[in-house]
């Protein structure tokens, strides 16, 4: 859903990029903010957690995520994904594979690109097939 959104602006700013359809955007973007953070399985839980904190440009950033069932038993063997996209329309977005570093708990270096507020999109694939997607609001302060 997010990536559509992510697509429709990048072609509004290709087809001119006019203030009227950079405020159409923000509006669509707007509105999407109300309907984030679910996951979409109920008692899976999905956290997610950036270090340092705050993550800087020029400093490598790992992201971790831990999935869980009811919130304390860790879920092994799921495979997970996490896309970064800022909140401003126009850029790419950053994919990264997570590695499970111990049972439930997977681990990406991240490579943030511009300093600003992103938004994470954890997508566990759990072994059962279930996706549960989270996503997560992160500010990237500039290098020191
Ligand atoms: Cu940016």
């Amino acid at each position: 859903m997010r990536g559509a959104v992510a697509a429709r602006c990048r072609m509004l700013d290709l087809s001119g990029g006019s203030s009227i359809r950079w405020v159409a955007c923000s509006v669509v973007l707007l509105a999407l903010a109300a309907c984030r953070g679910a996951t979409t399985s109920p008692g899976v839980s999905v956290t997610c957690d950036v270090a340092p904190r705050p993550p800087a440009i020029g400093t490598p950033a790992t992201v971790t995520v831990t999935v869980a069932e009811d919130g304390k038993t860790p879920i092994a063997g799921a495979t997970v994904r996490v896309e970064g996209n800022m909140s401003h329309p126009g850029m790419e977005p950053v994919f990264v594979d997570a590695r499970e570093v111990a049972p439930g708990r997977y681990s990406a270096p991240f490579a943030f690109t511009m300093a600003g507020d992103w938004i994470l999109s954890v997508d566990a694939k759990l072994p059962s097939g279930v996706s549960v997607r989270r996503d997560v609001d992160v500010r990237v302060v500039p290098s020191s």
